[in-house]
């Protein structure tokens, strides 16, 4: 690539999503993923089934957007049930070296948890600008609040962590698939990560919060230079 080129995120992100998708086989079980990095993999499985390549693969969507993007483009959807998923393939707005993440800046990270902790393995695929050296670095932590006494809550959220706000895009607070609103919350510089997640987890009204830890097996990590793959 020549040098001060800006390198294409779109295409980078397909380049990650389709490293992830060479591990779907014929018959698995696929927990699918939202946002713009996890759409490039559910249409590559819906490409993989159209073709014949892949047969008998089921999908579980994280969102009621993937879901219908994965209908649209052939793949079977199911409920999640208890039975485990052989697989599941997701984006991340940021991943740290010990492949702890935080999602959730698509709003889906309730039914993402949910799907990806049934995963035997959960595959991560994002470009390069995901990559940080602590959590918080760039992105806000959300956390899933129930809409009910959301100021009540959101006061106990501002003891623990003070900075943050509820996702508003416009007049109205954003609403997730289940119904909740989201309190992004700007994490401070330096902090016990596991700690933290119990703090919050803890506080009465949090229904969840987009720390993912220890639940990634592996990421796919697309730069200009070529996809790495961390583990
Ligand atoms: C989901 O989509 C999330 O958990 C994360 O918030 C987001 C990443 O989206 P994108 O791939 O569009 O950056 O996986």
């Amino acid at each position: 690539m020549p040098e001060n080129t800006v390198p294409d995120l779109e295409a980078l992100k397909k380049e990650a999503a389709l490293r992830a998708v060479a591990l779907v086989h014929s018959g698995m079980r696929v927990g699918l993923g939202t946002g713009s990095t996890a759409k490039y993999a559910i249409e590559a499985i819906g490409e993989r089934l159209a073709s014949g390549d892949l047969k008998g693969v089921v999908g579980v969507a994280t969102s009621d957007a993937s879901e219908a993007l994965a209908r649209q483009v052939g793949i079977p959807v199911e409920p999640l049930d208890p039975r485990p998923l052989d697989i599941a393939i997701d984006g991340a707005d940021e991943i740290d070296p010990r492949l702890n993440l935080i999602k959730g800046l698509g709003g889906a990270l309730l039914r993402e948890k949910l799907t990806e902790v049934q995963a035997r393995q959960l595959v991560i695929i994002a470009d390069q600008t995901k990559l940080v050296t602590r959590l918080g670095e760039k992105a806000p932590l959300p956390v899933e609040i129930a809409r009910f006494g959301f100021l009540s809550t959101i006061e106990r959220l501002r003891e623990i962590v003070p900075r943050g706000r509820l996702r508003q895009p416009g007049a109205q607070p954003y609403v997730t698939d289940n119904g909740n609103y989201i309190y992004d919350a700007r994490l401070p510089e330096s902090f016990d990560v596991a700690a933290l997640e119990r703090q919050i987890k803890g506080t009465l009204g949090v229904v969840e919060t987009g720390f993912f830890l220890g639940m990634a097996d592996v990421a796919f990590v697309a730069a200009s230079e070529g996809v790495r793959e961390l583990r």
